[in-house]
């Protein structure tokens, strides 16, 4: 027994040692992204993440964290709908609200070379034309200078951080992209089934007369109005309700305001035409929710003025 059992651990082994090996070797060669330690290099981060059908978006860098070299270039790519930015705040500039619709907030943008003091911008980022904004789908910055840059989304603030370690030139890198790829896919998932499980509770507490506005949790955010497609009675009240931690949202019916942040119409006595909440702030308590008085029947359809290209629409119902 014992023999075997001493024979049986030997063999138990020798997978595990050629398999080191082999990583060794690939790791040694995979150019880019391995151990070598001459030359400059370039990396790719993802920005944010999503479902197939856009309902649910990530608010993550991935990875965010990422060692390179002085001199190396990080290229972030736009991997989601949802709008986010990159970026570097200049020494003592704190992060403030942000307003994406005022392009003036943020700044020069699509700098290339970081000095590791000032500010740098890729401006707003969506893998999708945005309408309303100009967005970018990608945005390369190189790292001449050693230090650790934590950079930030200015549309979800200290939600969506991450941080760029530079080591000398020539260091021996501790992760090769490869590995950043399979922890990125790993934590996309993640979030996706976070989305989901949140889109499932939100369903749980719907009626007929409260329509979530969304919902997320600081990372995963779900895009969509929960449920729908409602039906109420003349005279009813529906509640519209923001249930998040980060994410804004509005409620608009009928034309879409100029100024999307403004409430107009009159929620009060709603019989059709143009009616909109102004922002629906998430986590703010009673403004978190905005509520509707429908006093005529009919089908009434509205968005939300900032994600309705997501597909975050519904409607009313109005029966007599
Ligand atoms: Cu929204």
């Amino acid at each position: 027994m014992k023999h075997i059992k001493g024979i049986r651990t030997r063999f138990h082994k020798l997978p595990f040692i050629l398999a080191a090996a082999a990583l060794a070797t690939s790791v040694a060669m995979a150019g880019p992204a391995g151990a070598s330690s001459w030359g400059t290099h370039s990396w790719t981060v993802q920005v944010g993440s999503e479902s197939w059908d856009q309902a649910i978006q990530g608010m993550a860098f991935l990875p965010s964290e990422i060692t390179v070299n002085a001199g190396d270039t990080i290229n972030w790519e736009a991997n989601g709908a949802e709008i986010h930015t990159v970026s570097f705040l200049a020494a003592g500039q704190a992060l403030k609200p942000f307003n994406p619709f005022d392009p003036q907030q943020l700044g020069p943008v699509g700098i290339q070379s970081y000095d590791g003091t000032s500010y740098y911008n890729s401006g707003l980022m969506s893998n999708v034309e945005v309408p309303g904004f100009k967005v970018v789908k990608s945005y390369s910055l190189t790292f001449p200078a050693v230090g650790d840059f934590t950079y930030y989304c200015l549309v979800h603030g200290m939600a969506m951080k991450g941080t760029v370690h530079v080591q000398e030139e020539g260091s021996e890198y501790p992760y090769s992209q490869r590995d950043y790829d399979r922890w990125s896919h790993k934590q996309e998932r993640s979030i996706l089934r976070d989305g989901y499980r949140l889109t499932d509770s939100l369903a749980d507490e719907a009626t007929d007369h409260l329509v979530l506005a969304g919902g997320d949790d600081g990372v995963a955010m779900v895009m969509r109005f929960v449920q729908p497609t409602v039906t109420v009675h003349v005279g009813d009240k529906v509640v519209f309700k923001n249930p998040g931690m980060d994410a804004p949202h509005t409620v608009t019916f009928g034309t879409e305001p100029a100024n999307v942040f403004a409430p107009s119409g009159d929620p009060t006595q709603f019989s059709g035409g143009n009616l909109s909440s102004g922002i629906i702030p998430a986590n703010a308590g009673p403004a978190s929710s905005f509520e509707v008085t429908f006093t005529k029947a009919g089908t009434f359809k509205y968005i939300c003025a900032l994600h309705d290209y997501m597909g975050m629409v519904g409607e009313v119902i109005v029966e007599d």
